[in-house]
């Protein structure tokens, strides 16, 4: 028998549908999400959620007119299903496949990319004011989690809402989890807001709007009778816990019990996210109304999935797995470890050694291994929420009372928290130790989550101590290292498996600024090449040193360690000899590491030609594993070979005359 999804090849399909057959819709959609991701992985939990949601969404609404604006945009799968994208769905993540967040470039269905979280409210505030200033009528709908809410830019557009526009759809799509379960004051807010007797009177508010504006009031009269029920029993599935009253308005006074009114948003809600003629006549109500609303929508993360209902955190985003059973495969036997495990469990062995050490993350317990420290020390342990930039204030203040707090955000993340960085942190200068994970690509993630800028935003701030270990054992030097200096201090470390070198029993205190010579020039009178391997491209620069050397050259290996201070010592005493410098840094070359070998080099009036590999100066996209977008670039060991051949083979042709 055919689907209802093979015959859906934009929202205006969806539109002929009929309420049992989108129903129908939706549990294929399901089966296309479970088994279209079991070969490679993707968000499959936040997308299961939001099937019933974002089918209501393409039949009230109509994109690419209307713009829906995702936050973070890493449930815009069934999106895509329905906007002539079904076809290329298997692709996903993958080379040459669609990318796993919204993308301009994709589609003219998605109206605005992300990939970083709190972004969505602002972005879609914007195309209504916009929309507004230039009299055309188009919806905006803004769908953002609870999570999003945890974030700081979120607050600032619903501080802005009221007198931006008086048009605009916000859907708070509330599932209680972020990655790891949600934290904090917010999230209890919503809880209270849900378990709370009065949301009947709220929706004998929505009552009175149905009756007004709805031709059929008399069924989604019904429907929003309905959704009490359907509240109750999505709660049910929620399992909420009762976190007591809002008898007042949440802030002590005899107000409006919802915050959002207060920022200009009419609230509707809670509904289940699930009801999908509950979901519809809601949209179609939102859509007629003339002030701005957020409609609050109880969903459940992997919705349809036992093992994704049962691990929400695992299946928030995961790779190949089981689409029977939801098993994914142990890691192979004599596999390295993850970095991020290194990290959080180094994080273990460091509170034990110091009394003043905190670790604290953005919402990632599990993406930068801080779980090890919340398991082993939760007194330890701090989860500020999607919440970057406060994260970076607050671990400056603990600072300032002589703690020595350890911020674990990933490279790109961490970029929005620059100003803090600069202000609170390095103006300062304040012992915060930045554990910078997914420095690299993240490359089935892409150009939102890649970590490529971090040295060249780091370096050019006064103060800054920063490092790149060449495998996991200097990644723990260099969190001992980083807990005895009195500066702010960066270490940046790829994603995935480490090296599989051994740890050693005591860590190693580095002189900060100090590289390391790994192979020196043999001396042989053959052609001299430097090859200076920042981080995980060590490894890169071993391996092509020994192919150069089959070729004829005469090769020295370094490893800098340190990007600030970079040891100019070293640098100028091997590119005074070398007839060739070679920099390798997993970075965009764009005033990374290799400019500043350049500037250091300038400085000492020494003229070797300089190569520098790294990423270039252009946003890289997406592919199935960092190996291919390595080749591709020329970060692997052919590359380097490659260009060191062609620099000699293009000195030794005669000038033009
Ligand atoms: C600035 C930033 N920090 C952290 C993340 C990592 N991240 C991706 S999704 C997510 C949780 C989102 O939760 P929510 O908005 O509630 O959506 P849900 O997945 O529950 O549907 C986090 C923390 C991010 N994308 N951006």
């Amino acid at each position: 028998m055919s689907r209802y999804l093979d015959m859906v090849d934009g929202p205006e399909h969806v539109k002929k549908l009929t309420v049992p057959q989108l129903q129908d819709l939706a549990g294929e959609i399901r089966t296309e999400l479970i088994e279209g991701l079991a070969k490679g992985g993707g968000h499959l939990g936040p997308n299961l959620g939001v099937v019933e949601l974002t089918i209501a969404l393409h039949r009230v609404f109509d994109t690419p007119k209307d713009k829906f604006v995702w936050d973070v945009s890493h449930q815009v799968y069934v999106h895509k299903l329905l906007t002539g994208r079904k076809n290329r769905f298997r692709t996903i993540r993958q080379t040459g496949g669609l990318n796993g967040f919204a993308l301009r470039t994709e589609s003219e269905h998605d109206s605005f990319g992300a990939g970083h979280a709190g972004t969505a409210l602002s972005a879609a505030l914007g195309m209504a004011a916009a929309r507004d200033k230039r009299g055309s009528d188009e919806n905006v709908v803004c769908i953002f989690g609870d999570a999003a809410l945890t974030n700081g830019i979120s607050f600032e557009a619903l501080n802005n809402l009221k007198p931006s526009t008086k048009k605009f759809i916000g859907i708070l799509n509330d599932n209680e989890w972020s990655i790891a379960k949600n934290v904090g004051a917010i999230s209890e807010y919503l809880n209270k807001l849900i378990t709370n007797p009065s949301y009947n009177k709220l929706a004998r508010d929505f009552e009175g709007f149905v009756r007004r504006y709805l031709p059929k009031g008399d069924f989604a009269l019904k429907l929003a009778h309905k959704a009490e029920e359907g509240v109750k029993s999505a709660i049910t599935g929620v399992t909420l816990k009762q976190t007591g009253s809002l008898e007042a308005d949440g802030r002590g006074g005899q107000g409006s019990p919802v915050l959002f009114e207060e920022m200009g948003l009419r609230y509707l809600g809670p509904i289940d996210g699930h009801n999908l003629p509950l979901l519809i006549s809601t949209l179609e109500f939102a859509k007629q109304c003339d002030h701005p609303i957020v409609i609050h929508v109880l969903t459940q993360k992997g919705k349809g999935f036992e093992a994704a209902l049962k691990q929400p955190e695992k299946f928030h985003g995961l790779g190949p797995y089981n689409a029977q059973t939801g098993e994914t495969a142990p890691a192979k036997p004599g596999t390295p470890p993850m970095y991020q495990d290194v990290m959080g469990q180094t994080m273990v062995r460091l509170c034990e050694q110091n009394g003043n050490i905190v670790g604290l993350t953005a919402a990632m317990p599990s993406g930068t291994g801080m779980k090890h420290l919340e398991k082993a020390r939760p007194d330890r342990y701090i989860d500020v929420g999607i919440a970057e930039e406060h994260g970076v204030i607050f671990a400056a203040g603990m600072a300032t009372m002589g703690f020595r707090p350890v911020v674990a955000i990933y490279s790109s993340f961490l970029q929005r928290a620059y100003d803090c960085i600069h202000h609170d942190v390095c103006l300062q200068d304040l012992p915060v130790i930045f554990c910078m994970d997914r420095a690299g690509l993240s490359a089935n993630d892409g150009p939102t989550h890649h970590g490529l800028f971090d040295i060249a935003y780091l370096r050019c701030l006064p103060n800054v101590i920063a490092m790149a270990p060449a495998n996991e054992d200097e990644l723990v030097d260099m969190m001992f290292t980083a807990a005895q200096t009195n500066h702010p201090t960066f270490i940046r470390y790829p994603r995935g498996t480490a090296e599989g070198v051994a740890l050693k029993p005591i860590p190693l205190i580095m002189e900060i600024g100090k590289a390391m010579v790994t192979q020196k020039f043999a001396d042989t009178g053959r052609t001299k090449v430097a090859l200076f391997g920042l981080g995980p491209m060590h490894a890169i620069a071993l391996k092509a040193a020994a192919q150069l050397e089959k070729e004829g050259y005469d090769v020295a290996v370094i490893n800098p360690r340190f990007t600030k201070p970079i040891d100019a010592a070293v640098h100028e005493e091997f590119a005074r000899v070398a007839a060739l410098v070679v920099t390798l840094e997993d970075h965009t070359i764009m005033g990374g590491y290799g400019s500043s070998v350049l500037e250091t080099l300038s400085e000492q009036r020494v003229t070797t030609p300089v190569i520098r590999i790294g990423w270039p100066d252009q946003f890289v996209e997406h592919a199935t594993t960092q190996d291919e977008l390595r080749a591709k670039y020329g970060l692997s060991v052919e590359g380097t070979v490659t260009k060191v051949k062609a620099h000699f083979a293009k000195a030794a042709q005669p000038v033009a005359a």
